[in-house]
């Protein structure tokens, strides 16, 4: 089976798809069982400091030669350490998410590594442009966490038209359908964090992975809209309480507050009532457990299928 892209080159893999570095369920493990698939698996450094960070990487390093990468969220508090980290590391691709890395892009590109931004917007990227990242991420909000307020289908078509580096597509895709449209978009590439949560070597809890398999169509919803930080996560005890003291016009401590240690509650500690399940639309579609191997096969093999159906149909 062949899926190939000039993303291919620029991320050592052999199909140009990533798997999203999602905060505290993106472990070593998933990431070396993804890459050893021929996709490209990523760590999630989410809010961990660097020594925690440091430890994925070893298991990954221990579990796979092939390359991965790691995801840094902005917004964390220990994101210097954690560029410092990635740095010594000499970690093959790095993607960015929640702000903007511009400061950062000189420091990887030095050692050699290839840095990633998730872009929500056709400015973002422009700019980004200009600082010489190697690819982007553009990110619709569909997908689950931190989100911008474009949809995927509007915003990879104008991020492609606005820049000439490899954009990869992500948000709402979760089967070889998702792949071929975001190709048809114009994507090199696509990433996919949800459906790798149903993953054998994901190691998030049983309840949070239970969440993710049982939800329907409408089960996620945007909290932190008023707030200015948007993050889409499954409803639940905590979403309602969330909306409730929002209306009431809580401050933003009191909201923040709500939200600390949520997602971590979730995903290692399986309290899914109280904790933050973040998750993208394509929840809905994710129906099994398998191996990340299995997925990334179904992937490839799905996007063929599809894009011979249409050549059949249409030439
Ligand atoms: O980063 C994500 N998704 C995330 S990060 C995360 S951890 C977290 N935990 C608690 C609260 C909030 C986050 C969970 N999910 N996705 C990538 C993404 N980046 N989506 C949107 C953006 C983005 C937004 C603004 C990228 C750049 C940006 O730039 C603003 C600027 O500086 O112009």
């Amino acid at each position: 089976m062949r899926l190939k892209s000039e993303l291919c080159d620029i991320l050592g893999v052999e199909y140009p798809i990533l798997q999203g570095g999602m905060a505290w369920v993106a472990t070593g493990e998933l990431a070396a069982a993804v890459s050893e698939a021929g996709a490209l698996g990523i760590i999630g450094a989410g809010n961990a400091p660097a020594e925690v960070l440091e430890q994925e990487i070893k298991k990954a390093k221990a579990l796979t030669d092939k390359p991965f990468g790691v995801n840094i969220m902005l917004l964390s508090p220990f994101v210097e350490e954690v560029v410092e980290l990635l740095c010594r590391e000499e970690v093959r691709v790095v993607t960015t998410g929640a702000g903007n890395p511009g400061k950062y892009v000189k420091r990887f590109q030095e050692k050699g590594m290839r840095i990633i931004p998730v872009v929500s917007s056709v400015p973002l990227a422009k700019r980004l442009e200009r600082l010489g990242v190697d690819a982007m991420i553009a990110e619709g909000m569909e997908a689950g966490g931190h989100i911008g307020e474009l949809t995927t289908m509007v915003l990879v078509p104008q991020v492609v038209d606005a820049v000439k580096v490899p954009i990869i597509a992500a948000g709402g895709i979760a089967d070889g359908r998702g792949v071929a449209a975001a190709l048809a978009l114009g994507a090199a590439g696509v990433q996919l964090g949800t459906r790798f949560i149903s993953a054998h070597e994901c190691t998030a809890h049983a309840h949070y992975k239970g969440m993710i398999l049982k939800a329907k169509d409408r089960d996620t919803v945007i909290t932190g809209e008023i707030s200015g930080h948007p993050v889409r996560v499954i409803r639940n005890k905590l979403t309602r309480e969330f909306s409730r003291r929002e209306k009431e016009g809580a401050s933003l401590e009191e909201l923040e507050k709500l939200g600390v240690g949520a997602l971590a509650a979730a995903v290692r500690r399986g309290d899914v009532l109280n904790g933050s399940v973040m998750a993208g639309q394509s929840a809905a579609m994710v129906l099994k457990e398998e191996s990340a191997q299995e997925i990334v096969n179904d992937l490839v093999c799905k996007t063929i299928s599809v894009i011979d159906a249409l050549k059949v149909m249409y030439c």
